[in-house]
């Protein structure tokens, strides 16, 4: 029996790593990065996410369905037998989803507080992505995020606790002090950066593509800039207007960057720092890309030029090159703005950029 056991352990684990790899070539990346006494479990909590995520996406499921479901998700992660069919917005995804028992009984095998920390940080989120399912609708259109401050609380359910459960994983590990989970303003900024980074690319995607209806951008920033409804920036993608909310939306994303760089100066495990540093600096590359790229507007996965991806995983492995990274986009950014100054409008940015940078 134990031997039989033993294979099926290994064979949940394939399964797992199977599937992070097809979900996200990225993360799967930069999970390898990981300590081994953290590895696992992190990649496991990266599928439980993908898997509230999924169900968060679909947008065939029912509302009331879809809300039944966030909030109790995290009490599936004590039923050793759990899964759900025909439910995710990809064969991935739904695949996924109708294994998650295999999910389960590899997480089964992490350490207890390394499960507490995950239950605590899936039960927050599918909460709080609940209150915000009104948000995800194909019925009334003009169903949008409001102010800069609920797209702030938005991005802290569905990133910032992400940033929030790996800060308290590195901590329970020893490999970090406890001042890395400390400072909410921290962790969560870690979290929001990577969020509003994709939120802004995934722009096309989102308001036109599988049913549309997600919009994330808050109406506090768009509608200064000549629309009526957030998807009518893909009738003008060029216009002048268009362009100045797409780097106002990069630029509120920029606002976090000073504390992104303050967590990632706390971290002393290496390859923690790997971990965390490598998405940091893509997300820059891909804002710098992003600025005043009308493609944006136009289609789904504008990409970052493939030298400088590469640049940004060779280049993440201490602090000071982390800096000087930063540092060189938010040069090259301003750079763009000057030459675009026509399509700028926002000069007091323009000036923050600048110093940050010096
Ligand atoms: C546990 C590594 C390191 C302090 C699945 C990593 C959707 C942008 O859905 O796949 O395709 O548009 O492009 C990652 C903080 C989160 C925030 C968030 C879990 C880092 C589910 C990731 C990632 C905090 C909720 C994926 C924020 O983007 O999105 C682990 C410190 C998952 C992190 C979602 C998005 C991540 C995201 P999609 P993507
Ligand atoms: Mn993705
Ligand atoms: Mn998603
Ligand atoms: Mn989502
Ligand atoms: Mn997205
Ligand atoms: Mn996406």
């Amino acid at each position: 029996a134990s031997t039989s056991s033993k294979a099926q352990e290994d064979d949940d684990l394939e399964f797992c790593y199977t599937l992070l790899n097809k979900v996200s070539r990225s993360f799967a990346y930069v999970i390898q990065q990981l300590p081994l006494s953290l590895r696992n479990s992190v990649a496991i909590f990266y599928l439980i996410l993908r898997g509230l995520d999924s169900i968060e996406d679909d947008m065939n499921l029912d509302n009331e369905l879809k809300i039944d479901l966030l909030q109790h998700f995290f009490e599936k992660l004590q039923c050793d037998a759990w899964f759900i069919e025909h439910v995710g917005d990809s064969e991935d995804h739904r695949l996924l989803l109708s294994h998650f028992y295999k999910v389960i009984r590899v997480f089964k095998t992490s350490q207890p507080s390394y499960q507490n920390i995950i239950t605590t940080i899936i039960r927050k989120m599918g909460k709080g992505m609940a209150e915000f399912v009104h948000v995800l609708t194909n019925k009334n259109k003009s169903m949008c995020i409001d102010t800069v401050k609920n797209y702030d609380l938005y991005c802290h359910y569905v990133a910032g606790l992400v940033g929030e459960g790996l800060s308290q994983l590195f901590v329970e590990s020893g490999l970090e002090t406890a001042s890395v989970a400390q400072d909410k303003c921290l962790w969560n900024s870690v979290g929001l950066f990577l969020q509003k980074t994709n939120i802004i690319g995934d722009y096309f995607e989102d308001c036109h593509l599988t049913g549309g209806g997600r919009r994330w951008w808050p109406k506090e920033i768009w509608s200064k800039y000549g629309v009526h409804r957030l998807e009518d920036f893909t009738l003008k993608p060029d216009a002048p207007e268009s362009l100045s909310c797409l780097n106002a939306m990069i630029n509120d994303a920029l606002r976090h960057v000073p504390d992104c760089l303050h967590y990632l100066s706390r971290l002393e495990n290496e390859r923690i720092f790997i971990f965390c540093a490598i998405p940091q600096t893509r997300a820059m590359a891909t804002l710098l890309e992003f600025y005043n790229n009308p493609q944006v507007y136009r289609r789904k996965n504008v990409q970052v030029r493939k030298g400088l991806a590469a640049l940004t995983m060779l280049d993440s492995s201490n602090f000071g090159n982390v800096k000087y990274t930063f540092r060189k986009f938010a040069l090259q950014m301003s750079d763009k703005v000057v030459k675009n100054a026509r399509h700028c409008v926002d000069e007091t940015r323009r000036q923050e950029l600048c110093q940050m940078s010096v």
